[in-house]
């Protein structure tokens, strides 16, 4: 029954707000059409291309990294799998409620869902249910009074199965960013709360765009999303300056130890070497990386970064690449100069952007689907936007360039969507509730 009210809701708000195209869509859009069926949605048109495609170069993937993705375990096999299609609807059916401003949802390899919480508790989804006791409350610890502050993602390693550690990413009661490294006890539904060893501790000169995002990569090394240090416009030029750990994608190596620190650099970082920049950064040029996911079927980076006042985007780099990049803020606000005297060229283009037009704030970045449910899902990389919960898909076609399709309305704020094992993917609203995205 409540599945029903909630599909019902879905489609009422779906229905509202479905008037507009979207963001910078090129291709014909339809309005979100959750109730669309199977078979057109599969037939649709590639339709034309759009933008930004020709700045997107071709994936090659570097000697080392392949090297390195030879070691790890590979990921989901499904190598017959048919290629999907750009969606033109969803479904968003109840997982669980009750949560308290979800900000993540991470697995560890199992069917289990875990649920992060902006006040400093992760909670586990277990088959369906939601367990009482929580598997870490470090609520004590966390600063949230800023609505961007707080206990922002979990990321297990990539051999959880074997030695239970996981990393978390929050602000702490100074509001400056810990990244951290945590051991899960005896019982697998609790995590030791005395395991925590600091990674890094990132001094946040402003209360917003604190980033948060952890994602361990295809070549096994952790990825973490910083913002510019917050305010507005940048003032302290942190995105720019790659002697920050501000406005970066940084890169660590988890599983090794080095100059005093609990982890080590990869020996193909960027900035090694260079004095005006810091070790650990992997690429420059964001103002809050929000969300970002790796494709783990492909190994393609996505990239959402939250735009100033006029434009969000979001950012494609092929497997292997990425190294040095550039994203352009606080010179560029997606394709646009935001500084005079800009040079577009010098920059990283987003592959998509959107504006504010329609009541959109901040944009959410998710995952390219690549579950076994929904066989007309796969390859979408789904988004959305946090104030006025609009979704969206891009699809890249095989000749790489891009459709991009609204696809519904969330039934509330979109604050984050979440991978399973299996490659199902999910999303959260503020307002407690958690969902699986289905194919309509
Ligand atoms: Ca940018």
């Amino acid at each position: 029954m409540r599945r029903l009210w909630l599909f019902l809701l879905i489609l009422l708000l779906a229905a509202c707000g479905g008037e507009d195209g979207g963001p910078q869509a090129t291709a014909p859009i339809a309005p979100p059409r959750v109730t669309a069926t199977r078979a057109p949605t599969a037939t649709a048109p590639p339709t034309e291309a759009i933008a930004e495609a020709s700045s997107t170069p071709p994936p090659e993937a570097s000697p080392t990294l392949a090297e390195a993705a030879a070691t790890e375990p590979a990921p989901s096999p499904m190598p017959t799998a048919p290629p999907g299609a750009p969606l033109t609807g969803v479904s968003l059916v109840p997982v669980a409620d009750g949560f308290d401003a979800p900000t993540f949802v991470g697995n560890a390899g199992d069917e289990r869902l875990f649920v992060v919480e902006q006040r400093g508790r992760i909670r586990i989804v277990s088959n369906g249910e939601l367990l009482p006791e929580p598997f870490l409350d470090i609520r004590e610890q966390v600063g949230s009074q800023s609505n961007e502050q707080g206990l922002l993602s979990i990321a297990f390693h990539p051999d959880y199965a074997g030695n239970g550690v996981f990393f978390l990413d929050y602000t702490d009661r100074n509001g400056d960013t810990v990244i951290s490294r945590w051991q899960v006890s005896d019982d697998p539904n609790r995590a030791d709360a005395s395991s925590e060893t600091v990674l890094l501790q990132i001094a946040q000169p402003y209360p917003n765009h604190n980033g948060g995002q952890l994602q361990f990569g295809p070549d096994g090394y952790l990825y973490v999303g910083m913002g510019d240090g917050g305010s507005g416009g940048d003032p302290q030029n942190n995105a720019q300056n790659p002697g920050t750990l501000l406005g970066a994608l940084l890169r660590l190596d988890v599983d090794a130890e080095g100059g005093g620190a609990h982890y080590a650099i990869p020996p193909d970082n960027p900035y090694i070497g260079d004095e005006n920049g810091r070790n650990e950064v992997w690429a420059i040029g964001l103002r809050n990386p929000w969300r970002f996911s790796f494709d783990r079927e492909t190994g393609d980076l996505y990239v959402a970064d939250v735009g100033q006042n006029m434009y969000e985007e979001v950012n494609f780099v092929p497997a292997g690449q990425g190294a040095g990049l550039n994203f352009g803020w606080n010179w560029m606000e997606g394709n646009h100069c935001f500084r005079d005297g800009c040079d577009p060229g010098a920059f990283y283009a987003p592959v998509a952007e959107y504006s504010h037009g329609q009541g959109e704030c901040s944009i959410t970045g998710g995952y390219v689907y690549r579950g076994a449910a929904f066989p007309a899902m796969r390859g979408n990389y789904l988004y959305g936007d946090f104030c006025s919960g609009r979704l969206w898909t891009l699809f890249r076609q095989p000749d790489g360039s891009w459709v991009n399709n609204a696809i519904g309305v969330a039934p509330g704020s979109l604050t984050t969507f979440g991978e399973g094992f299996d490659g199902e993917l999910y999303l959260t609203t503020r307002e407690g509730v958690l969902y699986r995205i289905e194919q309509p």
